[in-house]
């Protein structure tokens, strides 16, 4: 259940709050965060970072994110799933608190703004406050969510959806990487498996400021997004088991080759793709292919591959999943293999509170800033924190076509301070709510 009520509408005065924060100082802690984890990448010749979840480096940027928390004399909680959230008081403290976040774990081939701009963009909102001597009449809490990319334990937005319950913690305790190193192992070696209770009680709104990391905003001039809400999403791990044979001495005809079978699910997902009868939003991607053993001359009789479904239709997308599994069967027939799957990741479409879009909205505007509504190609932990209160999402444009999960991506400094600065505005609003 998706809740837009709670919140009334946007108040200007409030909007016009009159604050804005230190660009350079938001710069600087994008900066040392990016530092943490980062590695020299070859082909583009810049710094990307690998902080892969539950990691030696991931632990080393909670801790970098931590010690900034406590500087804010933040009042910290460590949960059960190894969420973080640190808290600053409000006049009335009783009151449900007005969040800020993201995550700070990455994918291996990472850029230094993919969910730390909402982290410490959060923190920067509650620097900004602090500099003016502002106590908001709501408690703010800014928090960073374990594993959002799912790219080590499989799925993702792994520590909101426990939080907002839509993954059991037990489930989430079990899941583990191609190691065997399990979440609650992970948790537990990095010093991060918290005692608090991993349910979040739902905050009176949630904002997330993030890059968009696509072309939608660059490419039309535009400063700002106000989210609309985020595509469904579908994930499987696919096993393709054939039958491995000598590359030189095995006639073609006598194959069982589970390596030409993916191409063939590969192939026939763009074929799906063109079909146009998913709709214009449906994107398909295999990004994982593991051939076993991944020889040059043996023809691989086992492979593991991955499928990532998107679609902001969630009536078309489970069409699209229906013809993605006879696909898998016609495959299976026509290769003479065994092609068997596992969901790993399944979410439907999840629109933001309008209330929250509208003060994106005013806020950018009352600045001077353009801005545009569009639906989020990606996930976010904003999703599973729409089923807790009303959510949404401030977006940042990105340089060279929004290039992201990649060394390239790159926002201005003056892009990721319009996005904070909204996001402040929109806050401040918020926490002044009864
Ligand atoms: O996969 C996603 O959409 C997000 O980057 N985790
Ligand atoms: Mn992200
Ligand atoms: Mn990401």
């Amino acid at each position: 259940m998706i809740r837009s009520n709670g919140v009334a509408p946007a108040s200007r005065d409030t909007l016009l709050g009159g604050l804005s924060i230190d660009g350079a100082r938001l710069w600087d802690a994008l900066a040392a965060l990016g530092e943490i984890g980062a590695f020299d990448d070859e082909r583009s010749g810049l710094r990307g970072v690998n902080r892969l979840a539950l990691t030696d480096a991931d632990a080393a940027g909670r801790r970098h994110v931590v010690a900034a928390m406590r500087a804010l004399d933040l009042e910290l909680t460590v949960d059960r799933i190894g969420n973080v959230y640190g808290r600053r008081r409000g006049t009335d403290d009783a009151l449900a608190p007005v969040m800020m976040g993201s995550h700070i774990d990455s994918v291996p081939t990472a850029g230094r703004f993919d969910g730390c701009l909402g982290v410490l963009g959060g923190l920067e909102v509650l620097r900004t406050l602090a500099d003016h001597g502002v106590v908001t009449r709501r408690p703010l809490v800014v928090a960073f969510f374990t594993d959002e990319e799912g790219a080590r334990f499989g799925t993702d937005m792994l520590g909101s959806a426990v939080a907002a319950g839509r993954l059991p913690l037990e489930a989430a305790y079990a899941l583990a990487d191609r190691a065997g190193l399990t979440v609650h192992g992970e948790l537990e070696r990095i010093g991060f498996l918290g005692t608090a209770p991993e349910r979040l009680s739902p905050p009176h709104a949630y904002v997330e400021c993030h890059i968009e990391q696509g072309p939608t905003l660059r490419q039309a001039g535009v400063d700002l997004g106000a989210v609309t809400g985020v595509q469904a999403i579908s994930w499987h791990e696919v096993t393709i088991v054939g039958k491995s044979a000598h590359a030189g001495t095995t006639p073609m005809e006598l194959r069982h080759d589970a390596g030409v079978a993916c191409a063939k699910i590969n192939l026939g997902l763009r074929t799906l793709i063109a079909s146009g009868r998913f709709g214009p939003g449906f994107r398909a991607t295999m990004g994982a292919i593991v051939p076993h053993p991944g020889l040059v001359n043996i023809v691989p009789g086992r492979l593991v591959c991955t499928v990532d479904l998107r679609n902001p239709d969630d009536a078309l997308m489970r069409a699209a999943e229906q013809a993605v599994l006879a696909l898998y069967e016609d495959v299976s027939r026509d290769e003479g293999v065994s092609v068997t799957w596992r969901q790993t990741a399944r979410t439907n479409h999840v629109p933001f509170a309008e209330a929250i879009q509208a003060r994106v909205t005013s806020a950018a505007a009352a600045r001077g800033l353009s801005v545009r509504s569009l639906v989020s190609g990606a996930g976010h932990d904003a999703q599973e924190l729409a089923h807790l209160c009303p959510a949404g999402m401030v977006f940042v444009p990105g340089e060279f076509d929004g290039i992201s999960h990649n060394p390239r991506e790159f926002s201005t400094p003056e892009q990721c301070t319009n996005g904070v600065n909204v996001l402040l505005d929109v806050v401040l609003d918020l926490a002044a709510e009864a």
